[in-house]
């Protein structure tokens, strides 16, 4: 793709963390992926790509004017047990005014996201669209590996997992399950979205309103025929356009303080298609923050 000429984020990068409405970071991780790796390399395709997109919402909303002010990428290391912390503390030093914006990585990539989040924004509520609930406490031969990732995460950020909400979900382990009934979750299933929409966001919406929410958006929640390019594709997902929606009623009345994409894997990858869905994802969600003017 030529893309000379083009600076990133739609020509909106420049600004400091200090005074800028939306800070991007990367998290160049993937060592918690056990099937394939790959999501490593998504911060910088997406990076890349974001100079192709334009600087408007697709409800005609204008971002000229918004600074979007990009960190590069934060290095873990290569443990995510020993490193995350490294991660979360850089985070949670950049002013609570900016949209946090994290480019995964694996999901894992979340706890330093959520543990930041929770400084940043305390009484933090999170919206977590994802084919799988991520709340294993032991998976796939290890504590730290992606199936828990959200359970580490709110073990090391003291989340109450009962503000969490769960949207999308169709792959569940027993143990998830019983966790999500034990602890008060709700879990809005990709079936109950795709049977009825509006239904199914408005009372995600309902749980959400007037709430400081991070959307935590793992793109295989997407069905594999939109977002190919990810570790483990999982059927019967959602449309973007399906996505989009759902993520604007739920997070109508609530006030959006961050989100982070997760699992887009370049390698696996068609064209890019996936890449350029997770950044339709980005810049609508801007959009829904409040940014940019009609
Ligand atoms: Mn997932």
């Amino acid at each position: 793709m030529n893309l000379d000429g083009l600076r990133p984020w739609a020509g909106l990068a420049g600004g400091s963390p200090e005074t800028a409405g939306v800070v991007v970071a990367g998290i160049a991780y993937d060592g918690s992926a056990v099937y394939r790796k790959g999501a490593a390399q998504a911060p910088q395709r997406i990076r890349s790509l974001s100079a192709a997109i334009p600087p408007v919402t697709e409800d005609g909303r204008l971002l000229t004017g918004l600074q979007v002010a990009d960190l590069g990428d934060l290095d873990p290391g290569t443990d995510i047990e020993a490193g995350w912390s490294t991660v979360a503390d850089r985070l949670s030093h950049i002013p609570p005014a900016a949209f946090l914006t994290v480019l995964g990585g694996d999901h894992c990539t979340f706890i330093s996201t959520l543990a930041a989040q929770v400084k940043r924004h305390p009484g933090l509520a999170v919206l977590w669209v994802d084919a799988h609930p991520d709340l294993c406490d032991f998976s796939r031969g290890g504590r730290w590996t992606c199936g828990c990732a959200l359970r580490r995460a709110l073990d090391v950020s003291g989340l109450d997992p009962g503000r969490v909400v769960i949207a999308g979900g169709r792959d569940y382990d027993p143990e998830e399950l019983d966790f999500i009934a034990a602890n008060g979750m709700l879990l809005v299933s990709a079936q109950e979205l795709a049977h009825e929409p509006v239904r199914a966001a408005v009372r995600i919406g309902d749980r959400l309103a007037g709430q400081k929410v991070h959307v935590s958006f793992d793109i295989d929640a997407l069905d594999p025929a939109f977002a190919p390019g990810t570790e483990i594709p999982s059927s019967g997902g959602l449309s973007t356009r399906q996505a989009l929606d759902l993520l604007a009623v739920a997070t109508e009345r609530a006030t959006l303080v961050g989100l982070d994409i997760v699992e887009v894997s370049p390698p696996f990858d068609h064209g890019d298609i996936t890449t350029f869905a997770a950044l339709k994802l980005i810049f609508e969600v801007w959009g829904m923050a409040g940014y940019g003017k009609r």
